[in-house]
Formats: C-alpha cells, sequence, structure tokens
C-alpha cells in the first residue's frame, strides 16, 4: 500500500526504535523523566522560548493554549479551515467554554492578514459584544493545502495583536515543514507568538507526540492542565527518545518530502478533469479539485485504495500527503494509478 494519507501514518526507524528500547525513564508526572526533560529542554532551546512541555498530541496541545489564554465566554479567532475548529471535534467548547469565530481568508492561502482579522475583533470591553480572547494561526495550513506564512509576516500579526492585548497561539504541527519550505528558523517563525504546539508524530517521524511552547508561566499552567485531561503519561521517555531523533534528524530531511510533493502534484495537475495549480505547492501537502471528473471523491479514492493507494477525500477534493515513508517511486504509481482512474 502507498498511504498518502497523511504524514501521521509514518512508522518509527530503526534508530528510533533502538532509542526507545534503551531510553532511560523515570515518572514524568513528578518530572522525573530524564529523557522527556531533555526533550523539553531541546526544543524550547531550538525554539528560543523559556519552556515547553511534552504532551500525547497536537490535539491536546492546542487545546491547552486555547484554555490557558482564554476565559469562558470570549471568542477564538481562526481561519474557517484551521484544525482547532474544523477537526478537534468542539474541544475548545467542552473544555475552555469558548466559541470560535472563523475568518474567511480572501485569497484562499489560509493566512490572514491583519485586516481580515482587525474586522472581527472586539477588545472594547462593552459588555454586549462577545470579547475576543485569543487568535490562531496556522503553519503550515493543512486544509489550505500546506500554505506557508513567513516569519516577517507572522511578527507583524503578533504585534498589531499583542497592540490590543490578544494573544497569539500557533499551531504549528507541521511548523519545520514551514521552515524547510521557507528556508528560515522555527525560532523566527514563533519568535513572537505566546504559545506554539508542534507535532513530533507527522512529518518528522515520532510515533507519538507534541510539544507546546511558551514562557515558564504558561507552561507551568499548561502542565496543571496536561493533567486534567489525562496527559501526564509517567514513563514517557520511552516515547521521548523517539521524539529527540525526531527532533534531530527529521528536519534535515523534509525537503525530500516537499520535492515529492511537488513532483505529485505536477503529474496529477496534467490529468483530465483534476483542478490543481502545482506552483501553490510548497510542503508536503496536495489537495485537488476531482469536480472535472465527473466523479465524487468517495468513488476516486475508494477506486485508489483497491488498487493499492490509500488517500482521503472530502467534498470534491481528494488530499494526498508525502512522507518519509513515500518514495519517488510510489509517487510515480500514485499518478499512473490516478492516470487510468481519471484517463
Ligand atoms: N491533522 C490530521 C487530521 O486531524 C486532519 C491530519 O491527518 O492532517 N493541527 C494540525 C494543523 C493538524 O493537521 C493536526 C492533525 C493537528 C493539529 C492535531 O494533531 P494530532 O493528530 O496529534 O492530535
Amino acid at each position: 500500500m502507498i498511504d498518502l494519507r497523511s504524514d501521521t501514518v509514518t512508522k518509527p526507524s530503526d534508530r528510533m526504535r533502538a532509542a526507545m528500547a534503551a531510553a532511560e525513564v523515570g515518572d514524568d508526572v513528578y518530572g522525573e523523566d530524564p529523557t522527556v526533560n531533555r526533550l523539553q529542554e531541546r526544543a524550547a532551546e531550538l525554539f528560543e522560548k523559556e519552556a515547553a512541555l511534552f504532551i500525547p498530541s497536537g490535539t491536546m496541545g492546542n487545546q491547552i493554549a486555547v484554555k490557558v489564554h482564554t476565559k469562558p465566554g470570549q471568542e477564538v479567532v481562526i481561519e474557517e479551515r484551521g484544525h482547532i475548529l474544523n477537526y478537534e471535534l468542539g474541544a475548545s467548547a467542552i473544555f475552555a467554554g469558548v466559541t470560535i469565530r472563523p475568518v474567511k481568508s480572501a485569497d484562499g492561502s489560509g493566512m490572514l492578514t491583519w485586516s481580515e482579522i482587525a474586522e472581527v475583533l472586539s477588545t472594547d470591553g462593552i459588555y454586549d459584544h462577545t470579547q475576543t480572547g485569543l487568535i490562531c494561526l496556522e503553519n503550515t495550513h493543512n486544509l489550505a493545502g500546506g500554505t506557508v506564512m513567513p516569519a516577517g509576516q507572522i511578527g507583524g500579526l503578533c504585534d498589531r495583536s499583542h497592540s490590543v492585548g490578544i494573544p497569539v497561539h500557533m499551531d504549528g504541527a507541521r511548523i519545520f515543514n514551514a521552515a524547510t519550505a521557507l528556508n528560515e528558523s522555527v525560532a523566527d517563525l514563533t519568535r513572537n507568538c505566546d504559545s506554539v504546539q508542534f507535532c513530533l508524530s507527522k512529518g518528522l517521524g515520532a510515533p507519538v507526540g507534541s510539544i507546546l511552547l511558551g514562557s515558564r508561566e504558561f507552561i507551568n499552567e499548561a502542565r496543571i492542565w496536561r493533567k486534567r485531561l489525562g496527559g501526564g503519561m509517567r514513563q514517557a521517555g520511552i516515547l521521548a527518545a523517539a521524539g529527540l531523533i525526531a527532533l534531530e534528524e527529521s528536519p534535515k530531511r523534509l525537503h525530500e518530502d516537499h520535492e515529492n510533493a511537488r513532483r505529485l502534484a505536477a503529474g496529477l495537475a496534467d490529468l483530465p478533469g483534476i483542478g490543481l495549480d502545482p506552483d501553490r505547492i510548497v510542503t508536503n501537502i496536495v489537495i485537488f479539485d476531482i469536480a472535472g471528473t465527473g466523479r465524487t471523491a468517495n468513488e476516486i479514492c475508494n477506486e485508489l485504495r483497491d488498487r493499492g493507494v490509500l488517500t482521503i477525500g472530502f467534498g470534491t477534493k481528494i488530499r494526498m500527503v508525502t512522507h518519509c515513508d513515500v518514495t519517488r517511486q510510489d509517487v510515480d504509481a500514485a499518478v499512473a494509478v490516478m492516470r487510468d482512474i481519471c484517463g
């Protein structure tokens, strides 16, 4: 099977498995797991943030950030296709008691401008308006097709947001893909963000885990919420050992996934009925429209599956994601199957 459903499907490398087997561990709820502590310290150093926390998933990281930054009854501003709104099962309403204000990104990139954000902000304290408690950014933007926002633009948004007293959380599930595509450091990309969540378990290839970053005060509070949510993982050094390798080794090879995604997009864009601009593919996510084929996404995905290619369909779109377990030959094979189906 060629699994293009997501970069979450990656399997740990032999080096990761060996490190997991040999990991020194302790009880992380007591802060005594040396491998978790090393991973947290290394992540904080790389992102140039005061502190970091190892958490089971990106979803938990985002939700803890929403909870810590906001008060119940406030509103979180996010681009309308953002993960926190669309794929976290309404968790912000349940845990933080906030509502979400989705904002359309006019150019379709998923990257909001300050004027798009400013239009929906409510910061004046007037009692009959829902107050904005947080702005969430997503880099890369998953549903927009792995698009990226450069450091200058993020810094500018954060400055404007802070000037009206609103914190910014970065859902950086794939921030290392953004850093690779932009040739900028993850520290620069998130410098002015009040908190950042990034995933070890996606393009970086670790089996489980994310890291939440921010000020020492923010992380102290986040640690309490992690425990409340059932995310205190005890001898988690077994997982952190793989995370450390993911953090050190995997960013170096992400450009290969991006090259494969561009190759995939170029192959698909030539097929009849496929709506896809290959120039917009800058990281590892390829989303294309199949309306012109006269078939539904489900029909095409099922046919792909029967012929050994796993993908995800939604509406009239199909998503294919490249990652370390997908080779250039796999990409060519997937295009060939699509050519048979659509040709
Ligand atoms: N995304 C998954 C699905 O949930 C859609 C995927 O296959 O892409 N932020 C972003 C931008 C994400 O894409 C994801 C996962 C998360 C957060 C959540 O991470 P996990 O799965 O670790 O909870």
